[in-house]
């Protein structure tokens, strides 16, 4: 009886990764001698989905894989990597005896992968870089790369500066995600790429490298201007502030509105302003406000992605005060001023000053303030000269500067002299000659003594 037998190998391997033809195959009738089969059966055995058997040449058959095995993700039926198939040929009505196959895959060394999060970053965004290669199931873990390491095992951005710190990556742990680094966009990096290298030990041995890049970089709106302050003015508040980060796309305007601060909204249909200067502009002033209202500003920067975030800022115009009331009561060598409260022209009196002259010159101290702060309204001079017509002036200060003063003339009035002495003094007949002292004041008069009365004559 004749005897079909398939030949070749049982018992094989086969690197993971590959495809193309795993073992030959072939029929021997019973005296050994190899035949031709008519053809050969589908595959048997519990992976013969996985593998295909092909007439090669005119007597074999090549057993391959229909797609590339993979020693960390086996396909077989029972998970183990190791393949079971039966192989059986036909001559016409004899069977070949099933010829079991086991093909072994074997573990090679599989290539690194970097995957990037986002894989277009931002300016200003984070990416996160997560290395997975399957060689590391057990044999890979996170200690094996050593970060920090110019030359060494770690990562290694490109362009480098700003490599901030961030938060892992979700999911970069587990059976082949090695592990995750992350990198903060620089806006230097806009347009470009950013590139990572990683250097790790595997199951398979030390020193691998993976590398790739991101997409470009895209550029955002820029960041907010910095650094804006306002300088307000008489009915008008300068706004001032230094570059807006670009973010990857010069700024091309500046843009400011304003609002008074009570009013709870923005009144859309006033809009907003554009600073002259276009993106090189740093100030603009907005005019026609009204002293002592607070007004609030928003400032923005336009780049071509957009507008970026706003600043808001709030101030007050304001001018120096208006003079005060000025009015003068003259008294015994002095003068009591009294004044009404200066207006204010929007920002708080927080002092009054007054001065005073006689003739053409300011006397003493050039200005004096007055005790009080902003709520004085009264002084009093003193040591002045009788029937002395004295100049006086008061002005009030607030944050702005001084204001114009109000100035008001008055005269102490001349005093008489007052005199001391016996109104009835006596005299003893032989005695001295001399019979009282008399005193007289009066300051800044020049005293001049007068007798007069029926005996006045008598006396001296
Ligand atoms: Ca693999
Ligand atoms: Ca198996
Ligand atoms: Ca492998
Ligand atoms: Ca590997």
């Amino acid at each position: 009886m004749r005897v079909l037998t398939v030949q070749g190998p049982s018992d094989t391997t086969f690197a993971e990764g590959h495809t193309g033809e795993v073992a030959r195959y072939w029929v021997a009738d019973g005296g050994g001698q190899r035949v031709t089969p008519d053809g050969w059966e589908a595959l048997a055995g519990a992976d013969r989905g996985k593998l295909s058997l092909a007439a090669a040449g005119t007597d074999s058959a090549a057993l391959s894989f229909k797609t590339a095995p993979d020693y960390e993700v086996p396909a077989d039926a029972n998970r183990d990597s190791v393949y079971e198939v039966s192989v059986q040929a036909r001559q016409g009505p004899l069977r070949s005896a099933p010829y079991p196959v086991r093909v072994r895959v074997t573990n090679e060394d599989d290539p690194g992968f970097i995957t990037f999060a986002p894989a277009t970053p931002k300016v200003g965004g984070t990416v996160h870089a997560t290395l997975a290669d399957e060689d590391g199931g057990a044999g890979i873990v996170a200690s094996k790369v050593i970060e920090d390491s110019d030359e060494g095992h770690g990562w290694h951005w490109t362009p480098s500066d700003a490599l901030d710190p961030c938060p892992p990556p979700s999911g970069a742990s587990g059976a082949v995600s090695l592990l995750g680094d992350c990198y903060k966009v620089p806006a230097s990096a806009a347009g470009r790429r950013v590139r990572v290298l990683v250097r790790y030990d595997d199951a398979h041995g030390p020193d691998k490298t993976a590398e790739d890049s991101t997409g470009v970089v895209q550029a955002v709106p820029p960041g907010p201007p910095e650094d804006v302050e306002t300088d307000p003015g008489d009915e008008r508040v300068a706004l001032t502030w230094t570059e807006a980060e670009p973010n990857g796309a010069a700024v091309d305007r500046y843009e400011h509105r304003h609002r008074i601060s009570s009013t709870l909204s923005w009144d859309e249909d006033r809009g907003w302003n554009t600073a002259p200067g276009g993106g090189a502009a740093r100030s603009d002033t907005v005019k026609t406000l009204d002293n002592g209202t607070s007004y609030t500003f928003q400032i923005r920067a336009r780049n071509a992605k957009g507008y970026g975030d706003t600043v808001e800022v709030s101030a007050t115009p304001a001018t120096v005060p208006d003079p005060p009331d000025l009015s003068a009561e003259p008294g015994d060598r002095q003068v009591a001023l009294t004044w009404t409260a200066a207006p204010d022209n929007g920002a708080e009196v927080d002092l009054y000053e007054m001065r005073y002259r006689s003739r053409s010159r300011w006397t003493g101290r050039d200005w004096h303030p007055v005790d009080g702060e902003g709520a004085a309204r009264d002084t009093t001079v003193t040591g002045l000269s009788p029937d002395t017509t004295y100049t006086f002036q008061v002005r009030a200060h607030n944050r702005v500067g001084y204001g114009e003063p109000d100035s008001v003339a008055a005269a102490p009035p001349n005093q008489k002299p007052v005199c001391t002495g016996p109104e009835t003094p006596s005299l003893a007949e032989n005695g001295s000659r001399q019979v009282g002292t008399y005193t007289c004041t009066d300051p800044g008069d020049a005293i001049t003594w007068i007798l007069k009365g029926a005996q006045a004559a008598a006396c001296s």
